[in-house]
Formats: C-alpha cells, structure tokens, sequence
C-alpha cells in the first residue's frame, strides 16, 4: 500500500512535475539543475556537470521509506542557503551562478590517504541509494525528502582516517562569482560543519547526491551535502569541497556566530528550547498555514532508537 502509492506520487513528481514545471523555469532562468536537468538546451550545464538529470542504478532502502514525501517544488523552492541570500526563496532564484561539476573534494588532516578526489571519482565508490527521511530546521519547520546518495561512512573509510581522527569537517565551497550571497558576511564563510567520528560512522549518516531520482538541485547543495537526519537542518552542510579529520571540535559556523542559539552537537531535542523560541513542536512544510496544525517534535527527530545511545550520560542541555 505504501510503496504503492509512494510510487504513484513519485511517478508524478518525478516525471511529471519537472516537465511541466520547465517552461516556467526556463523562463526565469531559475533552478539551475532541476527539472532543467531534463533539457538538451541546457547544453552549459550539462558541459560543466556529467552528474545531469537522472541518476542511474538508485536503489530503494527499504528500511527508510515514509509516506507522503514532500513535493518537488516544495523542496527546491523554500531552502536555506545563505551563499544565495538570506529568504527561503533566493536559493531557488539565485543558485544556477554556482557549478557544480567538475567538482573536487579535498580530504586532509588525520587519515591515511589524503588527496583531491574527483565527483566523479567518488560516484562510482558506492551503489546510490534513496531514503526518505524526516528534516527539521532549527526554525520549527519540517519535511520529508527522498534523497538520493550514500552512506557516509562507506565513503569516510576509504580515506582510512587514523586514530587522532576524533572528528571530522566540512567545508563548503568559497567563491564569491558562483556564490554571490558571500559578498555580504552575513556569516563567516566559508560555511563549516562537523560531526563526531562516531556520528559521521552512524549507518544514517549520508552523502547527498540527488533527490527524487534526479541530480541534487543546485539550491539543495549540488553537488554534495551532508544529510544527518536526527540534528537540526544547519548541520547538513551544502556543496561541500574539503573533508578535514581532526582531533578537535570543528568550529561550526552557527556556533561561531551565535553560540548562545546554536551548538555543535544540534541534536533536534523538543526539551531544550532555542532561546528565541520553543522547539516542541514544528510546521510541516506544504500542511495547512503558518499557524496551523503544527505537529510534536519527536527527540533525536524520531531517530532515538537509532542513535540515542551515541549521547549516553551525556549532558544535552550542555551539549545543545
Ligand atoms: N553551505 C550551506 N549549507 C547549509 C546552509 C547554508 O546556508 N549554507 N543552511 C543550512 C540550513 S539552516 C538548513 S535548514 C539546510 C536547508 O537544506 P535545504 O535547503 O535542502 O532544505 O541546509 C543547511 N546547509
Ligand atoms: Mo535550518
């Protein structure tokens, strides 16, 4: 019943949505990669990325499938970019100055095998695979998104990190000509994240690739980010170009700009209040208003069972 009807509504948005949604963006000249993806007059982009239009070989997880996946448009039309300005909307209307092929992904730090590796490269390392899973920003608001990619951990090991590595990092791209929202310092660019090693190793942790079957909008973080499905929406990095494995906390760029509000474990925690506002509950993103049905916040975003035991006897209003 469920994959039925998953499949029916993904036929839908799929293939579909964007063919009908192309005209209108062409247009605008808009969302870089999206349903444009679709179009041979899309020749630039195409040139600049071999990573265009339908991923090849995605797999279905059956282990992270929920129902009612949030629509195409609702997922690449209401983002948090700030590279492409500060509105929910600017990331959708602005992200197609970025290029996201050929892309390099520089690893350093504690590991054994160090390098540049080429999105290619790293494309063919793991069979991709689709996991629809819960988001929720730190803003009280949420979705659900099937993306595509892979583990994270499978990607992390063939860079056989060494024993210092106790975290790792990172960091998203720094150009101001592709990403003109680094002109103003709103943050400290680049955009930096990271994880404990345990949590990057955790089988939820993921690359992100695509989204809906299809290569991951620019607006979205082409051509990689990082999805970690129990923490708040601002740990999952975009268009990320160096991975860095260390013995410290990374500095991450919401706690360096405002540690009071954001932490580095953010960790999606209904009792532990931003101080601007409550976390208990949180809007879904396509139901009903601005005011209305806003649904409970579940710990861990509903994956406690999971990764609960990776905070044991750890203190988390502490550790927010
Ligand atoms: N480089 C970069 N990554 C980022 C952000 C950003 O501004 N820059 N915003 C974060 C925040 S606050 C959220 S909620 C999510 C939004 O992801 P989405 O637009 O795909 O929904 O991206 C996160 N990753
Ligand atoms: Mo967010």
């Amino acid at each position: 019943m469920l994959i039925k009807k998953y499949q029916s509504l993904r036929e839908a948005q799929v293939t579909d949505y964007p063919l009908y949604k192309r005209r209108r963006q062409f247009i605008q000249a808009g969302l870089a990669l999206t349903g444009a993806a679709l179009l041979p007059a899309v020749a630039e982009a195409k040139k600049g990325s071999p990573l265009t239009g339908k991923l090849p070989g995605v797999s279905r997880n059956d282990k992270y499938q929920l129902e009612d996946p949030n629509s195409w448009e609702e997922i690449t039309t209401y983002n948090n970019f700030y590279e492409f300005g500060t509105g929910k909307h600017d990331p959708a209307k602005r992200a197609h100055t970025l290029r996201p092929g050929p892309w390099s992904v520089t690893v350093d730090g504690e590991v054994n095998k160090p390098g540049v590796y080429q999105m290619e490269d790293i494309m063919k390392w793991n069979p991709l695979e689709e996991r629809i899973y819960r988001f929720r920003c730190v803003e009280a608001w949420s979705m659900v998104v099937p993306w595509v990619g892979f583990s994270l951990a499978e990607m992390l090991k063939r860079f056989e990190p060494n024993s210092n590595a106790k975290y790792v990092e990172f960091t998203t791209l720094h150009d101001k000509a592709q990403m003109p929202g680094q002109r103003r310092s709103v943050l400290d660019w680049p955009y930096v994240e990271g994880l404990r090693i345990d949590e990057a190793m955790h089988p939820l942790s993921m690359m992100v690739v695509g989204l809906y079957g299809r290569v991951l909008p620019n607006q979205n973080g082409a051509p990689l980010r990082l999805m970690v499905p129990w923490k708040y929406g601002f740990k999952n990095i975009k268009s990320i170009v160096r991975i860095r494995f260390t013995d410290k906390q990374p500095r991450n760029t919401w706690a360096v700009m405002a540690p009071r509000e954001y932490g580095f474990y953010a960790n999606v925690n209904p009792t532990v209040d931003h101080p601007r506002w409550s976390q208990a509950r949180e809007r879904r993103i396509g139901q009903g208003s601005l005011f209305s049905s806003k649904q409970k916040t579940l710990m861990y975003n509903g994956y406690g069972d999971e990764v609960a035991h990776l905070y044991a006897g750890m203190n988390l209003r502490k550790h927010f």
